[in-house]
């Protein structure tokens, strides 16, 4: 069996790398749809797949609490309301393959703009199984441990993460147990995975095994080094992991993803297609397009009515095109006026992360 077909994917999903399994759907297939088929929804994993039984699984929740607790998947979905929500999950790297034309990035993959994927997922609130724990109100952090093995600095461990404490308490913020009215698959993180809508995919800890509540961020090498913002004249050379930023909320993204980079197109009516993503604060507004580097723009249509802050919004514009070399560009405003950087240069960072400048992609029109 092929990598794809033994992790339940589609047959046109790109592979990016077969260990540890990581992939996305090509473009085109990701705007069909407002929601993501489960078998094109991106994979993103750090270390292996762990196959759990669910019988023996147990969720420990510790730390900073009166009443610590150990639940089964079935404690968790008899003792807490289920909730339903969708969500956009999108990977700090997603666009990393812009950055790297800029400046080379090694040892990262080299994501196009696939590393994001919608689901509606099923689980419990994350704020009820912490109230149940005695959660004390002054503690800081949550701390989330997978039951995988990655491999890094010659030791393993479990890929980890931790979000605030004012985060971990927001209604949205899930243990979810569901992608798309189906169990989760087991590269998705069967049985249990963290969801944090509005950031980045990394704190979205899946096969969730631990829950620590503390007062510092986690000491996970995934909180500590990585997954941490640099400045440009920062490298592998002369970083100094405690300085930088550690990533949470998404930062506002907008991509083309019809046409093609490199597609010759008969000239005449071209309609662009894409998604533009909030950096969960405030919610997308409008997206633009401009064939002539941002002087003139036009702005586009949502294919959908929905619009909050968890969720991508799907686009699409007309654009009237004469034979010729054009440099599509596509930005997007929130509803409290905020852009997004002109230049890759200016977001460049050693690690790839975070890439949110206008999307160009250069076609002809004959
Ligand atoms: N345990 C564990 N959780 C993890 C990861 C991982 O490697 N191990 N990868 C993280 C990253 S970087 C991303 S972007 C998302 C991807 O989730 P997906 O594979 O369901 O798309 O899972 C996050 N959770
Ligand atoms: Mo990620």
């Amino acid at each position: 069996m092929s990598a794809v077909e033994n992790h339940q994917k589609h047959p046109n999903f790109i592979v990016q790398l077969e260990e540890p399994f990581n992939g996305s759907a090509p473009l085109e297939f990701l705007v069909q749809e407002f929601i993501t088929a489960n078998d094109l929804f991106f994979v993103r994993n750090h270390g292996n797949i762990p196959l759990i039984d669910v019988h023996e699984y147990r969720l420990s929740v510790v730390g900073m609490l009166r009443a610590p607790l150990e639940l089964s998947l079935d404690d968790l979905k008899s003792r807490f309301p289920r909730v339903e929500m969708d969500v956009t999950l999108q990977c700090a790297g997603n666009r990393r393959d812009e950055l790297m034309k800029v400046s080379p990035i090694p040892h990262e993959l080299p994501w196009g703009a696939g590393a994001i994927s919608t689901a509606r997922w099923a689980g419990v609130r994350l704020r009820d199984v912490l109230i149940a724990a005695g959660i004390e109100r002054s503690s800081r952090h949550i701390a989330f441990s997978g039951l995988d093995t990655v491999s890094r600095l010659e030791r393993e461990f479990g890929f980890g993460g931790s979000i605030p404490m004012d985060k971990a308490m927001m209604p949205e913020t899930l243990l979810a147990y569901e992608m798309n009215g189906e169990p989760l698959s087991p590269v998705h993180g069967f049985p249990l995975r963290v969801m944090v809508p509005g950031y980045i995919g990394a704190r979205s800890v899946k096969w969730l095994g631990q829950i620590t509540v503390q007062n510092e961020p986690s000491m996970n090498y995934f909180q500590r080094r990585a997954y941490k913002l640099f400045p440009p004249d920062v490298t592998l050379d002369n970083v100094n992991w405690d300085e930088g930023i550690m990533m949470g909320e998404n930062s506002l993204n907008a991509v083309i993803c019809y046409p093609f980079p490199g597609d010759t197109l008969p000239a005449g009516e071209v309609t662009l297609l894409g998604y533009a993503m909030s950096d969960g604060r405030s919610m997308v507004e409008q997206v633009q397009v401009s064939i002539d580097d941002g002087m003139h723009w036009t702005t586009a249509e949502f294919l959908s009515e929905k619009r909050d802050l968890w969720t991508w919004r799907l686009w699409q514009a007309k654009l009237t095109l004469a034979p010729g070399a054009y440099t599509l560009t596509a930005r997007t405003r929130d509803t409290v006026g905020n852009s997004q950087p002109r230049d890759t240069q200016e977001v460049w960072n050693f690690k790839g992360y975070g890439n949110n400048s206008w999307h160009r992609i250069k076609i002809t029109c004959e």
